[in-house]
């Protein structure tokens, strides 16, 4: 009788190595398909059992079905290790050390100018007033810029000095870059009825550059038209806004007599400041700062936007938020505003997504 325990061993050694030199899954695939798979050396010799005598399958059977057991187990085994391999090896390359410093997202990095805070804080003040915003060109005409604010022709703010004008054009007249917002505040009593309360913050031009100015600085007027409007409500606002936008409970104030074409009586606004150290406080103290103009709006305006000053009349106000902006923030010079230094920007800007609000604190 033929045994075939040779044979068997001889294979078992072979597919043995093979299993055990298998470096991956997909090599030890091969090796399972190659030894008992369908066409597999195992399995061909467990098809040769069919050309046995009964005798022979009854020794040869059991050495073939414990060598195609003992294959799969060796396999299985080989797998099992093989598949912690690869896991061991994935964790190791894929490693995220937890302890490193998160790195800031975009949005966090930007920064938010100080005269865009400052803007977004007046807007919240003024709103929360019952104000809205209004806007208008930075090209403007003569007699929204200056004709209809009852400023006279030869008025020194007329002149080139001062003002940026276009080259005229064929019918004579010249364009300007508007010197102040008001031409907003005559927009928008030429196309709205009162009562009108609005602010009206926006980019101003004048021909001047030193320590204290620039050609481009901001403004922001308000204006207030109804038939009751008076001082006695002019000082209110001015004072509600002051103590929010300082954020100070009390602001003193002081009313100097002016003059502005626009407006009549005309004032000047000085509000009590104090030096703490390197600081200076805006609210109370022995000293006066000069912060805004103001008055009630002239009749001849008001005529010229088709208002019966005999029915209507009105306040307004006007201030500089670059100047606003360097008191409440501490910016000692005006032209690093527009300097686009980054480090300066990171230095005195604000974070992009914290919004003034008052219930927060508008400058938090
Ligand atoms: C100021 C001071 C005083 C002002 C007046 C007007 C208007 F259009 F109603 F006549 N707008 N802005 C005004 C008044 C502006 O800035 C220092």
């Amino acid at each position: 009788m033929a045994s075939i325990a040779g044979d068997i061993e001889r294979l078992e050694t072979e597919i043995t190595n093979a299993i055990s030199s298998a470096s991956d899954e997909t090599a030890l695939e091969d090796v399972r398909v190659a030894a008992i798979g369908k066409k597999g050396s195992v399995s061909a010799l467990l098809k040769s059992l069919g050309g046995m005598s009964p005798e022979e399958r009854q020794v040869n059977g059991p050495l073939i079905n414990g060598l195609k057991a003992r294959v799969g187990d060796d396999i299985n085994a080989r797998r099992d290790i093989l598949k912690a391999q690869a896991l061991n090896a994935r964790l190791a390359s894929e490693t995220i050390d937890v302890s490193l410093p998160v790195r800031e997202p975009a949005i966090a990095q930007g920064r938010v100018h100080p005269v865009a805070q400052v803007v977004d804080e007046l807007i919240t003040i003024f709103a929360d007033m019952g104000f809205s915003i209004a806007e208008g060109p930075h090209i403007e005409n003569d007699n929204y810029n200056f004709s209809a604010l009852n400023i006279p022709k030869d008025h020194p703010a007329r002149q080139e000095m001062d003002t940026f004008y276009f080259d005229p054009r064929e019918d004579g007249s010249r364009r300007l870059l508007r010197t102040h917002t008001s031409p907003v505040q005559i927009r928008t009593m030429l196309e709205s009825k009162p009562p009108i309360r609005i602010i009206a913050p926006g980019r101003v031009f004048r021909c001047d550059y030193d320590q204290t100015h620039t050609p481009m600085f901001h403004q922001v007027e308000g204006l207030v038209i109804d038939k009751q409007a008076n001082l006695g409500n002019l000082k209110w606002v001015l004072e509600e806004f002051l103590k929010a936008f300082f954020e100070v409970p009390n602001v003193k104030m002081r009313f100097r007599a002016s003059h502005f074409p626009f407006t009549e009586p005309s004032m000047e606004v000085d509000v009590g400041c104090q030096r703490v150290g390197n600081e200076l406080r805006i609210g109370e103290g022995d000293g006066w700062l000069e912060i805004l103009g103001c008055g009630m709006v002239h009749p001849n305006v008001l005529r010229n936007v088709g208002l019966d000053p005999a029915e209507y009349q009105g306040f307004a106000w006007g201030m500089g938020i670059d100047r606003i902006a360097m008191l409440k923030y501490g910016i000692p010079d005006l032209r690093t505003f527009f300097a686009s230094d980054l480090r300066w920007l990171k230095h005195y800007g604000f974070a992009a997504l914290d919004m003034p609000s008052l219930a927060g604190g508008l400058s938090r």
